[in-house]
Order: C-alpha cells, then structure tokens, then sequence
C-alpha cells in the first residue's frame, strides 16, 4: 500500500529539480498531496498507466484547463463516435500520403533553412536560434497556415501554453492568455471560412469534411481543434530536439555510435522521450470513489499522473535515471520491454506521437548531416524548466564551420552608390 503524504508542487526546489522527488516516490511508495491545489499526484508506472486507461477517471480537468483558451473542447475531451471520427481526420491529415509528400519534405526543408545563417558562424543555440522556430513553423505547414507572422504566433502560442501548462498563473496573466487565444482565433476564422468553400489538400480541409453528412464540424470547433495542434504540436518540439542532443552529446561515443547508425535514432529519441519527457503531467478527474495503490482518491478529486515519474519507475525500467540507447534491445524480459508514458496510454494516447517521432528523426538527420564536430560550446552550463511542460532553457553548440557562400541578391556594389552619395 503506498502512503499518502503531502508535498509543494510549487515548492522551488521540485521546480528546479522534480528527479529527486519521483526517486522517492518510488523507493518508499508514495502518492503527493497537495493542500493549496487539493491534488493528489501519482507517479508508479502501473498506476499512472491504469488511470490513464481506466474510464473512472476522465479528463474533465480540461474543462477549465484547456477549453477556456481553446475556445471549444480539445480532443482529449471527447469520447465515442465523435472522438473516432475527429481522432481518425487528424490522424490521416498527419501521415501516409500527407506525410510523405507534404510534412516530410516541409519538415527538411524547414530545418535546412533555419540552420543556413548558422552554418558559418560555428555555434547556435540550439533551443532559441533554431528550435522555438522550427516548432511552430513546422505546426503551421502541417496546419496549412501561413507562416509571414511566425514569431508574433509563436508569442500568442506561448500564452496559451502558460494557460494550460503552468500551475501558479495570477489573474492578470490568465486575462493575457485568454487575449492571445483570441488573437489567434481572430487569425483562423478566416482561414477556416477560406477553406470551407475553397478546400485544399491541407489538415484544416480535411477538418471542414469531417461529419459533412451529420452536419459537419461547427467553426469554432474546427478552430479548437486547430488550437489543440497548434499547441500539441509545438510545445515539445523543440524541448525534445534539443534534450535529444544533451543526451547524445553528453557521451562522445553515443554521439557517435547513432551518427553512424542512423537506424539508432529512434532509439535514442525513445530513450529521450522516456529519461526526459517534455509532458511532465497529466490530469485526470475521479469520476467515482477509487483505490490507487491502496490509497482511496475520492469521487471528484483532481489526480496529476506524473509521466516523468512513472517513466522512472525502477520496477520498470532497470538503471531508470540512466540513458540507455539500447534499453529495449537489451530489455531481459516483456516486463521490462513495457513502453514509456511520455505520449500517455489508453484511449487519448497522443495521436501525434507518430509524426513527431518522424519529425525529430528528420530534423536530427539534418542536424548530424550539416555540422560537422558537433559539440557543446566552452562552459556552457544545462539548465532546465517546467513542471508541465518541460525542457532546456538552452543548449549551446560548436560545430566546424563551412564557409557558405551568401546569396547573390544583386549586382548593385557599394561603391555604384559614390555618385549619388556626394
Ligand atoms: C492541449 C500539453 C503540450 C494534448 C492539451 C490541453 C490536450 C492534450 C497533452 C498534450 C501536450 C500538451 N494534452 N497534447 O498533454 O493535445
């Protein structure tokens, strides 16, 4: 029976750093209480893995989590034939001929742009030179959205992150998040409309079909669901591309054994997604009285499955806070072959996990392809963020550097200017 004992979740020290605190939930069975948000937290493997899939808890959380800036429910929320419906336009909209044709190469292309002004300066940081970039242009390809205001999107995706993601949010700040999601709303409508009487070979078309003979989908909640990707999609993109690369670079011979193996990259993008997974939690409601582990978590009450943690569970993965990137290979039994939690499990398991698993493998092929003696940069410290979401602040790197030719934009010399300067 574990034991129930309170905990902070804002405390700083488990902002900072919650990989001490999931250690010891797991070696003395704990499941965290906290008072202030009247939480219980719950982080086994085998528990956070039967909430997910057990219908007594049900994701009413997002009512007031996610609905309030997505403007109508998100996926998450739906259930029976609505949900297989939606779940399933998203889902083709994301891969086969979509993929291959569309995504794969917009992907590429999209981190051969980004990295080109790089090239021959030798360093980047990986995180806000290319990769708060690269998330949400790559979400917008897939959404079919023009990509001119990128970075004043990226800033409005940004607080209606903060809505669903962080857990200490004053007023003024859930008053600024809910403006952001307008703005964003206010940028779809048309293109939504657009697509409606003009529909494309493009994800929102897709949406505007879906249900054409029972009605169909309503705008707003074509626009939702739009939101939904916006922020499912761009959130973790660049949080684990670049712990993918800290985790790699951190072990020369490791950087090395995948560069050459590129058959290895899932693997290490697994590893990644399970040692530091960018969702960190997910909420759940009791819709009845139940018993996890023993311990009674009352009809009603508000449970953060904590992914990090039961991706740590020793009693699952061996050496669980080390990065193993032959973990499955050498797994000695179908117990210790059981999949990480970072997409979830049970009927809301991510339906992205996918198309990002592909989209990573892409972007990091570019990367090894590209800069040669790839490195961290002198003295550069890790650091990290979230309790939600969370990943690098940073990651500083050095490669060799190729002397790229600029383009040639013209024939037009400084010195032609003379005459008109004087
Ligand atoms: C948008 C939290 C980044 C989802 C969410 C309210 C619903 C759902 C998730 C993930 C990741 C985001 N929840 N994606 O945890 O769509």
């Amino acid at each position: 029976m574990s034991q129930l004992v309170n905990f902070d979740v804002l405390d700083s020290a488990f902002m900072a750093n919650p990989y001490p605190t999931y250690q010891r939930l797991h070696q003395d069975d704990l499941i965290l209480f906290d008072r202030t948000m009247q939480a219980y937290f719950v982080g086994k493997y085998d528990d956070v893995n039967h909430i997910l899939r057990c219908s007594d808890f049900t994701t009413a959380p997002l009512a007031e989590r996610a609905q309030p800036v997505m403007g109508d429910r998100v996926l998450a929320q739906m259930e029976g034939s609505e949900h297989a419906q939606k779940r399933k336009a998203v889902l083709r909209g994301l891969s086969g001929r979509y993929f291959q044709n569309q995504h794969g190469p917009l992907i590429e292309s999209i981190s051969r742009a980004l990295l080109t002004p790089f090239l021959n300066q030798g360093k980047m940081d990986l995180v806000n030179d290319f990769g708060k970039d690269y998330a949400v242009l790559v979400t917008l390809g897939l959404l079919g959205l023009p990509t001119e205001n990128h970075r004043q999107i990226a800033a409005w995706h940004k607080g209606v992150a903060d809505f669903i993601t962080r857990l200490d949010l004053t007023d003024e700040e859930r008053m600024y998040s809910l403006a952001c999601s307008d703005q964003l709303s206010s940028l779809l409508k048309p293109i939504v409309a657009y697509r409606n009487r003009h529909p494309g070979d493009d994800l929102i078309s897709l949406l505007c079909q879906v249900g054409h003979e029972s009605g169909g989908m309503t705008t707003n909640e074509i626009i939702a669901l739009c939101l939904n990707i916006l922020l499912a999609a761009t959130e973790p993109a660049d949080k684990t591309l670049a712990m993918l690369f800290k985790h790699l670079l951190d072990d020369p011979a490791r950087f090395a054994e995948v560069k050459d193996d590129r058959k290895l990259l899932r693997e290490a993008i697994d590893e990644t997604l399970r040692l530091t997974s960018p969702v960190q939690l997910i909420p759940r409601e009791a819709s009845i009285d139940s018993v996890i582990s023993g311990v009674t978590i009352p009809k009603g009450a508000m449970v953060f499955n904590m992914i990090g943690a039961a991706n740590r569970d020793p009693k699952v993965f061996v050496d669980p806070e080390q990065f193993h990137l032959h973990r499955r290979r050498d797994a000695k039994n179908d117990k210790l072959k059981k999949r990480h939690l970072a997409f979830g499990t049970g009927p809301h398991v991510c339906l992205g996990a996918e198309f990002s698993l592909r989209q990573i493998e892409i972007t990091a092929n570019v990367l090894f392809d590209s800069l040669p003696n790839l490195r961290f940069a002198k003295g550069f410290q890790f650091s990290e963020h979230g309790l939600y979401t969370r990943g690098p602040d940073s990651l500083q790197l050095v490669f060799d550097h190729s002397d790229v030719p600029l383009p040639v934009s013209g024939t037009l010399k400084h010195s032609d200017l003379d005459e008109v300067r004087a």
